[in-house]
């Protein structure tokens, strides 16, 4: 039985567009990963981490899996290093950043995978993009959908 997965792209070194692009052709060349949606690519201002870091470029996609979550985020890790990524510095600056955000309904807590990735509903850099390709996905534990989270985040609530 296939999942939907959604992972959440960021890049804010080196030529961001086609790191965006490679993660995405990688995902789908991955066996048992199929890209079924894909955002705008969205420059947004970094979010925490060192000062001086340049703008990031971030997106979002859906992909349809026949890997568990735990598969799913060792793929995406791969993706990572091949795209040079090194970790020294939490929120530092990366070539690539690659996030599972949602895996169906699944709440999974493990020591390497939370999934709702935990800072998602406070990030407009996450929600917005999502928002373009999963606006009625509901966040367990929230019970609020994609979109209904991003309005509360930009005090954009309709009135009357
Ligand atoms: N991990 C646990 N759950 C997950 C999950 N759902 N998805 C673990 C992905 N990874 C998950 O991540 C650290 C560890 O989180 C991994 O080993 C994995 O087992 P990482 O990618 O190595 O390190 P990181 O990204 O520096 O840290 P973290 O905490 O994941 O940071 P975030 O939350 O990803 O934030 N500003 C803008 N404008 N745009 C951005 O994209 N991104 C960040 C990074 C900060 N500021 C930003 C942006
Ligand atoms: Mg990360």
């Amino acid at each position: 039985m296939a999942s939907t997965a959604l992972i959440g792209l960021g890049s804010n070194l080196g030529d961001r567009r086609v790191w965006l692009n490679g993660a995405i052709a990688a995902l789908d060349a991955s066996p048992g990963l199929r890209v079924i949606r894909v955002s705008s690519f969205r420059e947004t201002e970094p979010v925490g981490g060192p000062d001086g870091q340049g703008p990031y470029l971030n997106a979002a996609v859906a992909v349809e899996t026949t890997l568990d979550p735990a598969k799913l985020l060792r793929t995406l890790q791969s993706i990572e290093n091949r795209a040079g990524r090194t970790r020294s510095v939490r929120w530092g600056e990366r070539t690539l950043d690659l996030d599972l955000l949602l895996f169906d309904d699944a709440i999974v807590e493990s020591e390497e995978l939370t999934i709702p990735h935990p800072r998602m509903t406070e990030r407009r850099f996450v929600l917005e993009p999502l928002a373009e390709i999963a606006p009625e996905a509901i966040v367990p534990r929230t019970g609020r959908s994609v979109s209904e989270l991003l309005s509360d985040l930009i005090g954009d609530r309709p009135t009357g």
